[in-house]
């Protein structure tokens, strides 16, 4: 390996050498003085030994970019023999049982670019420390098994910095000399430092009121800048939702007098639970019917849900150690998804995860980044904040529900938040839970969360006129990921029925059985191979296998083309009818030549989407979503190498032909759902406008002038984002005369408002157009785009990136170049932004060698720049075949 000499190689965390925490910090007092280029920090340390620990242990306390103004052990300076400074920290010796260890540090909020610790947004306070962003703030245990009480005191000029807040409670505030003022907050609950927040500067709020169900009085507060205090309601009612639907779901109540959520511009990720304070991207806050989208209503919900949810599933109970972070976020993630299904449709709510766990979390369980819901190793904790984690982490909690059913599941929580209340855990302590309450063995099931890949799940169906038997066997293999060949046979739910030729469900008898146990079941295949015989059975059936999903495995199955139709029209989950028609369109899809995808190739696809566009009995988001043809993204998954162009145009092909092929039928579903009223973003109004709005993206595949009369119409007439958006989208992909004008015009509207401008910016980098590499690269260099905002970074540069294969891989490779120097300018500032856009490099062996060359080439120059982040080093690293697992 050629990294320069002086860069050395970032060492790796592994999870085998868990030790737990030598020293306990009782209590924490910490002073702010704030200032937005020096802030001085005092922080009075509790500590106590842990009683297996020898007196001569050290007490290590993590720091990073402080200056170390003090330090003083039971009011009495220490002494230079005492301690020892270090880039990773401070270590002091020779402390006695139990004291209090007082430090001071100086810290530059407004010269924190990377956006992790304290920093400043539009001029105001705030701070993000998950996962190991306190230690930028002062010295400290930085590890989350390391939990506190909290009092902090927060100084600040008066007129400059009005608003003072943290964790907990206000229990002191006042005047101070020189125009100042002060607030002190007190969090009753011991919490570890990545929990802890503090925001001060001069915000408005909406004020609310929530009363739990054993009458506890809640003061719900919404900060944002002034100007955006007309777009907080919809995340106040979100709230209020969330918190009655985690009393009524999981007996769950809010522990505080108060709970606070901030809204910032300059934020890494989304937003963070900090107990009694969670600070928001302001993109998951801010909602008006004219700025916001139908999509941005629904993740407003969701993330607002998410983060209370984490009030007990991660801050009351926490996670040990940064590799069970699947603990607190594969949970809550299953707790929001089953919010999001019930304030909204649940079939609708099923398929979007569906769709984001196959074409994301599949991808990269198949890539170099393959790891599993437990990693077992890092170099930059930042880096696991994944989809794996995350969904398929949520998958595992959903397969626990299916395997215990809904009491036993809940029994199963209600163990594990009474066991570990106020502890820091692991993912074992929390199947342990599971067993203890329900009594069935989790043994094989615990693999989910150690082995990485995703089963390829194989049915084999054999019907016996005769016996009138109809044998299913399901064979499971998972395939090698790195660091682990040998996979051992999963633990798998597999809800299933059967239904006639005609559609109709069949009770379900298994051998041995006596009678019929209903109609749907399901089978758990422990083995690598299992056979499952239901009897009386009059004729051979249709299996439907997977309803709802029931496990993240990829099932192959030998559906003939009939068998896919009858599903899509009569099979009752949404889930597999949504299935069977997009495999239909797969099929297509991949087996023809784009040329040929002509209306009588594509013959039953169009007869079975005429049927869906006139079936209004149906949900129009559910006929949305089974009118959308599969996803680049999916598609790519089976193909090898991936040809993003192929992919394109056969997509693009196969939609111009259903275009013409159902012009008359588009245009009356299009003209039957256009609605007068006020907006309002519920499930059904929703629901219309995106039956509506995909009508329209497929009439404008006809590129004519009646299809961008109604475009332009909508794009003039529309009364809230959704349409608008929806209508400039369709002319930004299409050879409208009047595109640029359109563009013009929509920026000129909204470039007060950085959050439409953030659209404005994805729509043009994600354009299906020759010159949208050239265009993307004038954007870098105008007033919306900055690099320094991670909103403006992801709206842009990810967008094309990761949201427009053709423009990305173009075969010069010009996208990779260009993305490529911006990663690694990005790098020396924001890391954690930078490795995520590298992302977009990561399955580079999967596309042709010249791409190949192209893709490996930055990867190779991110690896080896003199000064790379470790964030960056491990995703270049890992993507390159290096194994950053063994030092
Ligand atoms: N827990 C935070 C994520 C923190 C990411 C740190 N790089 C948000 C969430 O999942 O709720
Ligand atoms: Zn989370």
């Amino acid at each position: 390996m050629d990294r320069k000499a002086s860069t050395p190689k970032p060492a790796t965390v592994y999870l085998k050498d868990y030790q737990p925490p030598a020293w306990q910090i009782e209590a924490v007092e910490l002073e702010f003085d704030l200032d937005p280029q020096a802030t001085r920090v005092r922080s009075r340390l509790q500590f106590r030994r842990a009683p297996e620990t020898g007196p001569d242990t050290p007490l290590h306390l993590d720091g990073e970019a402080l200056e170390l103004l003090g330090i003083a052990l039971d009011g009495e300076p220490l002494t230079a023999d005492r301690y020892r400074l270090d880039e990773a920290g401070l270590e002091v010796r020779g402390l006695p049982e139990t004291g209090v260890l007082e430090i001071e540090t100086r810290i530059n909020p407004s010269a924190n670019t990377e956006l992790s610790g304290l920093y400043t947004s539009s001029g105001n306070f705030c701070t993000q420390c998950e996962a190991e962003g306190f230690r930028r703030i002062t010295f400290y245990p930085d590890r989350p098994d390391v939990m506190a009480r909290f009092t902090t005191t927060l100084r600040a000029d008066k007129v400059a910095t009005p608003v003072l807040l943290s964790n907990g409670n206000p229990i002191a505030s006042g005047e101070l000399e020189d125009g100042r003022h002060y607030v002190t907050w007190q969090d009753p609950f011991p919490k570890p430092c990545y929990l802890f927040a503090l925001v001060a500067g001069d915000l408005g709020w909406i004020r609310d009121r929530f009363v739990t169900r054993s009458g506890r009085e809640v003061d719900l507060y919404i900060y944002v800048q002034k100007h955006n205090l007309d777009k907080c309601d919809h995340a106040m009612a979100s709230l209020k939702h969330a918190m009655r639907w985690d009393e009524e779901v999981y007996g769950r109540e809010y522990d505080l007098d108060r709970y606070m959520i901030v809204a910032v511009d300059d934020f890494n990720m989304g937003a963070m639970e900090n107990k009694g304070l969670n600070v928001f991207n302001s993109r998951y806050v801010l909602a008006r019917p004219d700025t916001a989208t139908d999509a941005d209503y629904q993740n407003i919900e969701s993330v607002i849900g998410h983060e209370y949810f984490h009030n007990w599933s991660g801050n009351r109970v926490t996670c040990r150690d940064w590799f069970q972070l699947s603990l607190k976020e594969g949970f809550t993630v299953f707790r929001d998804q089953e919010f999001s299904s019930d304030m909204n449709s649940r079939g609708v709510q099923r398929i979007g995860d569906v769709n984001i766990l196959r074409t994301h979390q599949f991808r990269e369980d198949a890539g170099p980044m393959a790891h599993p819901v437990k990693p077992d190793h890092y170099v930059a904790i930042d880096n696991f904040y994944t989809v794996t984690v995350y969904n398929k982490g949520a998958e595992v909690v959903r397969m626990l529900h299916t395997l215990l059913g809904t009491e036993g599941f809940r029994r199963g929580c209600d163990l594990y938040f009474e066991r570990h209340d106020g502890q820091a855990v692991t993912t074992d302590d929390f199947v342990n839970a599971m067993e203890a309450a329900t009594g069935v063995s989790l043994q094989q099931f615990r693999r989910w969360y150690d082995q990485a890949g995703t089963p390829e799940l194989e049915l084999e169906r054999h019907y016996d006129p005769q016996a009138r038997t109809c044998a299913l066997t399901l064979r499971q293999h998972c395939p090698p990921t790195p660091g682990q060949s040998d996979k051992q046979p999963f633990h798998i739910p597999v809800a299933m029925g059967l239904c006639d030729r005609e559609g109709r469900a069949l009770p379900l008898r298994l051998y041995g059985e006596a009678a019929a146990g209903g109609e749907s079941r399901v089978l758990e295949l422990c083995r690598e191979e299992e056979t499952f015989v239901f009897q009386d059975i009059p004729a051979e059936p249709v299996p439907v296998l997977l309803r709802g999903f029931s496990a993240p495995v990829k099932l192959a199955l030998d559906y003939t083309d009939a068998e896919l139709a009858l599903l899509s029209a009569h099979e009752r989950d949404p889930f597999c009818r949504w299935e069977a028609g997009q495999t239909l369109a797969r099929r297509l899809l991949l087996t023809h030549p784009p040329q040929a995808l002509d209306a009588d190739t594509a013959r039953p696809l169009i007869e079975a989407a005429r049927r869906t566009l006139a079936d209004t009995a149906l949900d129009p988001a559910l006929r949305a979503l089974a009118l959308t043809l599969p996803a680049e993204g999916y598609l790519a998954e089976f193909v090898d190498p991936i040809e993003p162009e192929q992919l394109h145009t056969a997509r693009q092909a196969l939609r111009l032909t259903l275009s013409r092929a159902l012009r008359p039928d588009l245009e009356a579903c299009y003209e039957q759902l256009t609605e007068t009223g006020a907006y309002s973003p519920d499930a059904a109004s929703a629901g219309r406008r995106r039956l509506r709005n995909l009508c329209l993206s497929y009439l404008i595949a006809c590129e004519d002038d009646s299809a961008y009369q109604l475009a332009l119409r909508q794009y003039e007439q529309a009364g809230n984002m959704t349409d608008s958006l929806a209508a400039l989208q369709a002319l930004v992909n299409s050879d409208c005369p009047q595109r640029e004008a359109v563009l013009e015009d929509f920026y000129s509207r909204w470039q007060q408002d950085t959050l439409v401008v953030d659209k404005w910016l994805s729509l043009q980098a994600t354009a299906d157009r020759a010159d949208t590499l050239e265009r993307v690269q004038a954007l870098t260099g105008h007033p919306a785009f900055s690099l320094t905002n991670p909103n403006k970074v992801y709206a842009l540069l990810r967008a094309f990136a990761q949201g427009n294969p053709v423009g990305f891989h173009q075969a010069s490779g010009a996208g990779y170049r260009f993305i490529g120097e911006q990663i690694r300018t990005l790098d020396g500032r924001n890391p954690q932004v930078a490795s995520r856009l590298a992302a977009a490099f990561t399955d580079w062996r999967r596309y042709n060698p010249t791409r190949q060359a192209g893709m490996r080439t930055e990867l190779e120059k991110m690896r080896d720049a003199g000064g790379v982040s470790r964030d960056l080093y491990e995703i270049a690293a890992r993507s390159l075949g290096d194994d950053t697992g063994t030092d």
